[in-house]
């Protein structure tokens, strides 16, 4: 033992730091991913990824019966462990802890055994019957001002910067559900709900300002809902309330990227988990083209598949069998976790097809009525349609139900708000015959990613009317983007995204009520509201086939059929009135049939040797139904 006192410093000393040492060895843990996974799932044994510090050498053990940790696997620089979780059928739901044990001590973390929801009534799906609606959550509705500057997030609320948070929530949408309900939507896709990173972001600078990630494409957590938001107990609350009302909820993912702030990026859980380092990577070149040529450049492709969208969205490498697994349970997560209905597959193109079938193929497994809309950004149909399910492209058949239609949605604006030829609308649905599917394709005239149409140079109300009214009775599954029923303006990206009026404290003026609108934006949101009541009314404007009966260059007749009924569509989008005349016999109509018009009470059409003969005034549409 030391006997002076300087010796018996130096030896405290010694002894503290070897105390801290140890202490700075003891496994710790930061993050579970899945937090909790269901019994009697078709994905069993469920595989866990745990984040943590210190992990080298780890076996995890589970605490509780019903569950059993397998084999585990640890990173080279002990900060992720891989482990299977089986758990028994049997077993009982509640709270379960895991345990990793290192020989520098143990630390445990919790694991919820899940009671799968009842299927009544959740996991629909979404359908031709359907008139789907986009919310941006962040700039529809504030219904709790209590998260607009979270603790967590300090300074990134500012109504007055187009880029930052502006206090929307999902509180706000179950708040607006009744108004939604009376419009007359039926499924309701919001932007991606993910925790975005917590700070402003200083890679990404727009007009030269650092900004946000209030849309929600940039997740910092896959498994948690971002706190501006709400939390995972108010999104199940709004998925419920939903539902109560007949309305579905469709949620918008990203797997092709992470946001450029996720943990992973400055420590990957495997060498492979991006496509490249932050430092060492691709920029995507956006040449998708090569994606369907059957010769393509390979440097291409790969710049393409596997470059990073601006050059600093961490690109995920879907070959990499972990992040496959990965991938493929947090999408069943969220389904089972939250009931809801169908999903909207951000950047669709850019993730390859051997993946999209291994993840299609396990949500179709649990869920079988679930449907997905792909976004593939392209107005070429040629292009577009290489990507629905239901063939074997690339090496594989994706399983992809549906495509947003932006082959359709080009020709809608070029022909009803500017009064181009409105010929081009069914010269491209003549395309049709390229997609395993048309009927099921999503169908719009706005979205979160363009100009709105009320600004497309010569937009008028009469053009959004006809527009609204094409896209609520050609083939497909409609969808309005928020807003556009009270003829919302925004010339680019940014001003698209604009506060709903009167979804905010302080706003001067309230658009959800009648008392609120313009007498523009009333009648807007009257015919909208009419137009989407008549879809769901009349079930030939839902599955029925669609039957050509006339084109010029701005008149177009057509009519959806099913067995028990039809629906004749006539419009002119000429800046002058048109007499136009078509024959009907194909829609099995008769000599002495009557036809009403829907849109304009007491007008009449007689058919005359199984023709119609309509007179339409400048830019307007008659919607003819068999008296
Ligand atoms: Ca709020
Ligand atoms: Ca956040
Ligand atoms: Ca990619």
């Amino acid at each position: 033992m030391p006997t002076s006192l300087p010796r018996l410093l130096a030896f405290l000393a010694l002894l503290l730091c070897g105390l801290s040492s140890a202490r700075a060895q003891t496994p710790e843990i930061l993050k579970v991913d899945p937090p909790g996974w269901f019994i009697g799932h078709s994905i069993n044994p469920v595989r866990i990824l745990i984040r943590g510090k210190n992990l080298g050498g780890a076996r995890v053990t589970s605490l509780g019966a019903g569950l059993s940790a397998g084999q585990s696997k640890t990173n080279a620089a002990g900060t992720y462990i891989f482990v299977d979780v089986q758990i028994n059928p049997a077993a009982k739901p509640g709270a379960r802890r895991l345990r990793v044990t290192t020989a520098n001590g143990a630390t445990e973390t919790p694991f919820d055994l899940l009671k799968p929801l009842s299927r009544a009534s959740r996991f629909q799906g979404f359908s031709p019957d359907d008139v789907m609606y986009l919310i941006m959550i962040d700039r529809f509705a504030d219904g709790d001002q209590t998260n607009n500057d979270p603790g967590q997030s300090r300074g990134l609320y500012d109504r007055r910067n187009k880029f930052y948070y502006h206090g929307g929530d999902l509180q706000g949408i179950i708040d607006r559900l009744p108004y939604l309900k009376d419009l007359g939507v039926t499924a309701l896709w919001l932007t991606p709900w993910y925790d975005n990173y917590d700070h402003r972001n200083e890679i990404e600078l727009k007009e030269g300002q650092p900004c946000t990630g209030f849309h929600g494409y940039n997740p910092q957590d896959f498994y948690a809902v971002e706190e501006h938001f709400g939390t995972l107990a108010k999104l199940r609350e709004l998925v419920e309330a939903a539902h109560k009302l007949g309305l579905k909820i469709i949620q918008d993912e990203v797997v092709n990227h992470t946001g450029p702030y996720h943990p992973w990026v400055d420590d990957p859980p495997t060498p492979t988990w991006f496509n490249g380092t932050k430092q060492n990577h691709l920029a995507n070149v956006f040449q998708t083209w090569v994606l369907h040529d059957p010769r393509p450049v390979e440097n291409l492709k790969k710049a393409t598949m596997e470059g990073w969208f601006l050059d600093f969205l961490p690109d995920l490498n879907q070959n990499d069998p972990e992040v496959a697994r990965y991938l493929i349970q947090n999408t069943l997560w969220w389904i089972g976790a939250t009931g809801m209905d169908g999903i909207r597959m951000d950047t669709w193109q850019y993730v390859p097809n051997t993946f999209w079938h291994k993840w299609t193929v396990a949500l179709k497994r649990e869920y079988p009525h679930f449907k997905v809309v792909g976004e593939v950004k392209d107005g070429d149909v040629v292009h577009t349609s290489f990507f629905q399910g239901g063939v074997a492209r690339d090496g594989a058949d994706s399983g992809l139900d549906s495509l947003l239609d932006f082959p359709l949605f080009y020709p809608i604006r070029h022909a009803f708000a500017e009064g181009h030829n409105l010929d081009e609308v069914p010269k491209t649905l003549a395309k049709d015959y390229l997609y395993p599917n048309p009927n099921i394709l999503v169908t719009l005239l706005g979205g979160h990613d363009d100009a709105r149409f009320m600004s497309e140079p010569g937009a008028t109300i009469a053009g959004l009317k006809l527009a609204n009214l094409f896209v609520l009775t050609t083939r497909g599954v409609p969808q309005l983007y928020y807003g556009d029923e009270i003829a919302m303006t925004g010339p680019d990206e940014s001003t698209a995204r604009a506060d709903f009026p009167g979804g905010f404290a302080g706003d001067k003026r309230n658009a959800f009520t009648k008392e609120g609108r313009t007498r523009e934006e009333q009648e807007a949101f009257d015919f909208i509201r009419r137009m989407a009541h008549l879809h769901t009314e009349l079930q030939p404007l839902q599955r029925g086939e669609l039957i050509n009966l006339r084109v010029s260059e701005q008149q177009y007749a057509y009519a959806r059929k099913i067995k028990t009924g039809v629906v004749v569509v006539a419009i002119n989008n000429d800046a002058k009135p048109a007499t136009i005349e078509f024959d009907l016999t194909p829609t099995g109509l008769a000599k002495g049939d009557r036809l009403v018009d829907r849109l304009a009470p007491g007008k009449e059409v007689r058919l005359e040797n199984g023709k119609a003969s309509v007179m339409l005034p400048a830019r307007s549409a008659a919607l003819l139904v068999p008296r």
